[in-house]
């Protein structure tokens, strides 16, 4: 079995090592959703991960839920996005994209002209964003009619195109989280009677058309997915039954040969097994139709897990979020068994270079 450390090819990329810096929301984009120098200086100093993903991105002005969040819809954020990947090339690194529709978990003052935020129902969620004013409950959403989804599935595909514009290695779909796509998978939300609801290949139907349309545009070998199968965030109850409704998904996918699929397994930040869930069962259906599909994973990974899931050959690759804030060196300091810094939650979402890119390399002080 390779090890953590080993090179891994991931679709059409070749990652040097298995350690995958995972999607992390850090606010920072300049107005206008654009990215900016300071957060082509964080990926950067990330740029030994085997392959970052980048923060959720939205594919719209109404796929925006948080302030400060970048978007891939404009030509300007695309210019911005290129200077980001080009700096990442630039120190070696890999980088795709994470393609993002939060759906309800919105809030109006962040929709274009203050209208309400969409989703698969009506249904607000009992769960907060932060706007301009702070922390605030979501808005209530405006259920999606059958007739609006393929523009928004023609919003995944200009999105896709403009990844590849921008320079990305490719697109990760963000289907995790209790975001639009996962708005359609559970039960515990989708409340239509349509094509869409109902059913779990209706309520898989969506997602599949959007992931097949970001893979028709990318590269089924430049596209992965990530999925939350028994998270409860943002307000994402429990499916009635989660091994079907992702059993049916990932047999969906897996004839599409994806790069990757990106399983965040337990409360995405936190329990890991508050809700069981087989996902080596779900590997297996992946795999069977999809041989040597890449399965990577995530969610509170300690080092000594990491090495053992790869070793063990659980999964090819680890997704680390939070060390890889406190740590750009995590790479190295994991190769080593070097301490790691403690990122500072404070510093999380928003704000500028303090708890963002001034977290320092193993052996040097930390700049005041
Ligand atoms: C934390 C804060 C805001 C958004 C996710 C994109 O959970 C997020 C997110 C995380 O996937």
């Amino acid at each position: 079995m390779p090890t953590l450390f080993d090179p891994l090819k991931i679709g059409a990329i070749e990652a040097p090592n298995r350690i995958v810096m995972a999607p992390l929301t850090r606010n920072r984009a300049a107005p206008g959703q654009v990215p900016n120098a300071l957060m082509a200086e964080y990926y950067v100093q990330r740029a030994s991960a085997g392959l970052i993903v980048s923060e959720a991105t939205q594919v719209s002005v109404s796929g925006q839920g948080y302030l400060d969040t970048p978007g891939i819809h404009s030509a300007e954020q695309v210019a911005a996005w290129r200077t980001v990947t080009a700096a990442v090339h630039g120190a070696g690194g890999r980088i795709v994209c994470q393609l993002w529709h939060v759906g309800r978990i919105s809030h109006v003052s962040l929709q274009p002209g203050g209208i309400a935020p969409v989703s698969s129902t009506a249904r607000a969620a009992d769960a907060k964003t932060f706007t301009r004013a702070g922390f605030e409950p979501v808005s209530a959403p405006r259920a999606l009619a059958a007739t609006d989804l393929p523009g928004i599935v023609e919003d995944f595909r200009a999105a896709t195109r403009h990844a590849l514009a921008a320079g990305f290695d490719g697109v990760e779909v963000h289907a995790a989280n209790g975001y639009l796509l996962e708005q359609f998978l559970r039960d515990s939300i989708n409340d239509r009677t349509d094509a869409y609801g109902g059913t779990i290949a209706n309520r898989c139907r969506f997602p599949v058309e959007v992931i097949r349309a970001v893979a028709e545009v990318a590269g089924a070998d430049r596209t992965g997915v990530r999925l939350s199968p028994v998270t409860p965030v943002n307000d994402a109850a429990q499916d009635s039954d989660a091994a079907a409704l992702y059993g049916h998904l990932v047999g969906e996918l897996a004839p599409l040969g994806l790069a990757y699929l990106h399983l965040i397994e337990g409360t995405t930040g936190g329990d890991r097994a508050r809700v069981p869930f087989d996902y080596a069962a779900l590997r297996s259906v992946y795999v069977a139709r999809h041989p040597g599909g890449v399965w990577m994973v995530n969610n509170g990974y300690t080092r000594a897990l990491a090495l053992d899931t790869v070793e063990s050959g659980r999964a090819d690759c680890v997704a680390f979020g939070r060390p890889f804030i406190g740590n750009p060196d995590l790479v190295e300091r994991l190769r080593h068994d070097l301490p790691l810094n403690a990122p500072e939650t404070a510093t999380f979402y928003g704000g500028g270079a303090r708890g963002y890119t001034d977290y320092p390399l193993h052996g040097a002080a930390r700049a005041t």
